[in-house]
């Protein structure tokens, strides 16, 4: 929730007496915006952690260590824990029951510092209600004392009260919920890869716990009721799942980043403090340094990504430099006439995590992008400091390599600043006119212009006639661009393709980036739908990603979606955008894909069917074939097409690339871009046919 507001209630007996009441549920289905951000897909999932981080708070306090999310069929979704479960007992104010006050009471919650919970992520259950409130349909399973309690709810109103339906000799919650949607208007789509993606990392933040995720979207209602429960693992059916549970932790979570990088010390540091008098509860960071120039460092306040790091990661990054300069003098690594690292040369090649808990948290802006407390920088300071100096001390060989890449990159720093310098002072970009290449649109205004980046002239020659010149402007690229991921800005603005990019987009790079000065509000990466379209796509997106981030944060960045197949029999002509589609086309024109003898598959366009002299007399077998034609590339497709299948917004697909999950994000980048080839040949093989890396 964005908004959590906390009204902290002094009880140290946490029964249905901790509960504190504050207001119903209506502003909840009147706003649903100030609770969960959107109504689009980012607020439909959010529902999902909501429930998700009250069974999570539960494996943090130590009450729980098996949790399972999965998705239903009709769009349901359950999350399961082994906690203590919600209490059912009957509160003395209101005479309801405690299950049903967290169920459908705005910010109700106990407050959980002292014994029991040693973090507050909030309130345990706040989420719930605003879960409650926007579905159709929730139902709620306790086993506690005994027994099976359920309560059921439409759009958060109560269909009856608690109801005891059985014994049990578990503890624990089951949540179902069904998204309304009368609220998510663009639809109910959960994103099955997201959902794993987000719940690993919570996996690698809460130590000892297990968590399994199911997809029971098309199973029967035998299996769904099966693998209700996560006590009964052992029975589980053949279900699509994965089940994380790390041991190490926040160690397991650096292995992981790491995956396909080349460490170039052994050790992976870690630590981790506890201070249960301090606001700042915990600090966990753990590090370790790889053969790149790019860091990774993710941030996390109370298991809550921060996209924007704060007070904690600024904590970090001074300790950081601070230590390593200290011991770098101490061994002699850093000789005196040498001047003193810099925050930016530590970084290079860093993957570091650093997660902090706190009793009392505050975040900048809505969003929790941003830690704000201030006694997480002090914190993280001092605790992380202690650590990682006796970590270099105790691992002279790992200290001496990471060390001496600090320095390399100090003087790499320095030549390439004077590199960059002159580049910049002989005008490389700035006031520079728009390259050749590039097919402007007539308007000036950002708003309404868009940019396609095309691969390849042919498909660029295509793309220029096709177009709506008033708003769509073409740029064609040739071949590969240059791989961003290990090139420093010097080099990158040698690359013609780059230049003629940057250049193209108005905004310039590195220190002058200016987002104020995009050109277009629609950039459109358009490659072809194969291993090479893919690869080019991915260079792409790695260049926005590494020097472009706020193009991608505003919303600016897209990707094409060309049609596979161009279907036409006779004079009705239709374009397929995957497999799917195709079969569903051909079954439109009343063939089964079976049926070979009707179909003819082509890699080139079959000239339309000029109509004869037979027509309306005796239809030939031949009439009635259908042509199929699988288009390798966008340059196969004339014109019109392009234009009618790709460019126009009327009937165009297109992708808006989001940044919305930066560990998966790094990952996929680090696969693809990293220096593992042979991992990145076959991530790009086995996700060539996908039209769209989500990332
Ligand atoms: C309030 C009080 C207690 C537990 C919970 C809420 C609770 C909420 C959720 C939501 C999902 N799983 C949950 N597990 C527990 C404490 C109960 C006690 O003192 O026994």
């Amino acid at each position: 929730m964005a908004d959590k507001k906390k009204s902290p209630q002094k009880s140290s007996a946490y029964g249905a007496d901790a509960i504190t009441v504050l207001e119903g549920l209506d502003p909840v289905r009147k706003r649903p915006g100030m609770y969960i951000g959107t109504t689009g897909p980012d607020g439909l999932h959010h529902l999902i952690w909501e429930i998700f981080d009250n069974s999570r708070d539960e494996a943090m306090g130590g009450y729980a260590d098996d949790i399972e999310v999965a998705l239903l069929p009709n769009d349901r979704i359950r999350v399961v824990d082994n906690g203590r479960g919600i209490p059912v007992d009957i509160h003395k104010q209101t005479n309801v029951s405690a299950l049903e006050t967290i169920m459908t009471t705005l910010h109700a919650g106990g407050k959980f510092g002292g014994e029991g919970y040693k973090v507050s992520g909030g309130l345990h259950g706040v989420g719930v209600s605003v879960v409650n409130a926007l579905s159709v349909y929730a139902r709620a399973e306790i086993h506690r004392d005994g027994g099976v309690y359920v309560q059921e709810y439409a759009r958060g109103i109560k269909q009856a009260s608690v109801k005891k339906i059985g014994s049990s000799s578990f503890t624990g919650t089951i949540i179902t919920f069904e998204p309304d949607i009368e609220i998510f208007k663009e639809g109910i789509k959960f994103d099955w890869n997201r959902i794993v993606a987000h719940l690993r990392q919570q996996a690698y933040l809460v130590k000892d716990m297990r968590l399994t995720v199911l997809d029971l979207r098309t199973a029967s209602e035998k299996e769904v009721k099966t693998e209700k429960q996560v006590y009964l693992r052992d029975l589980r059916l053949n279900t699509p799942s994965m089940t994380f549970y790390f041991e190490g932790g926040l160690r397991s979570l650096i292995t992981f980043y790491n995956q396909h990088q080349k460490p170039i010390h052994k050790n992976i540091f870690y630590c981790e403090r506890l201070d249960i008098d301090s606001n700042v509860v915990s600090v966990e960071v753990a590090l370790q340094y790889v053969d790149d120039i790019s860091a990774r460092i993710t941030a996390f306040a109370n298991n809550t990504y921060n996209a924007e790091g704060g007070t904690h990661l600024t904590g970090f990054k001074t300790s950081l430099t601070r230590t390593l300069n200290t011991y770098a003098r101490k061994a002699n690594l850093l000789k005196e006439s040498e001047d003193n690292l810099t925050g930016d040369d530590v970084l290079e090649g860093i993957t570091a995590v650093v997660s902090v808990k706190l009793r009392e948290v505050q975040f900048e802006g809505q969003t929790k992008a941003k830690l704000g407390s201030v006694e997480a920088q002090s914190a993280v300071q001092t605790v992380f400091g202690e650590a990682f100096s006796m970590f270099l001390e105790e691992n002279p060989d790992d200290a001496k390599q990471i060390i001496n890449k600090s320095v390399l990159a100090l003087k790499a720093r320095k030549a390439a600043k004077a590199a960059k310098d002159s580049v910049l002072r002989k005008g490389a970009l700035e006031g520079m006119t728009l390259p050749g290449k590039l097919a402007d649109c007539q308007t000036k205004k950002a708003e309404e212009s868009e940019v396609f980046i095309v691969e390849g002239d042919s498909a660029g020659g295509s793309a220029k006639m096709g177009r709506d010149r008033r708003t769509q402007a073409i740029l064609p690229l040739r071949g590969k661009i240059l791989n961003v991921e290990r090139a420093r800005l010097d080099r990158m603005l040698a690359s013609e393709e780059i230049k003629n990019l940057v250049v193209a987009m108005g905004t310039a790079i590195g220190d002058v980036f200016n987002i104020e000065k995009l050109r277009y509000h629609k950039i459109i990466i358009a490659t072809d739908a194969d291993v090479d379209g893919a690869h080019i796509r991915t260079l792409l997106l790695t260049l926005f990603f590494r020097h472009f981030m706020p193009i991608i944060e505003g919303g600016y960045l897209y990707i094409a979606q060309p049609p596979l197949y161009k279907i036409a029999k006779g004079k009705d002509i239709r374009y397929a955008y995957d497999d799917t589609e195709k079969a569903a086309v051909l079954k439109d024109m009343g063939i089964t894909e079976a049926d070979t003898a009707q179909i003819e598959e082509t890699d080139e366009s079959l000239p339309a069917e000029e109509p004869t002299e037979e027509e309306g007399v005796s239809k030939t077998p031949r009439a009635t074939k259908v042509n199929i034609q699988r288009y390798k590339g966008l340059g196969e497709m004339n014109p019109e097409e392009l234009w009618e299948t790709t460019m126009n917004p009327a009937h165009r697909v297109l992708k808006q690339v989001r940044i919305d999950d930066a560990a998966e994000a790094h990952r996929v980048f680090e696969t693809l871009m990293g220096t593992d080839v042979p991992a990145r040949k076959s991530f790009i093989q086995s996700n060539a046919k996908l039209a769209n890396i989500d990332v």
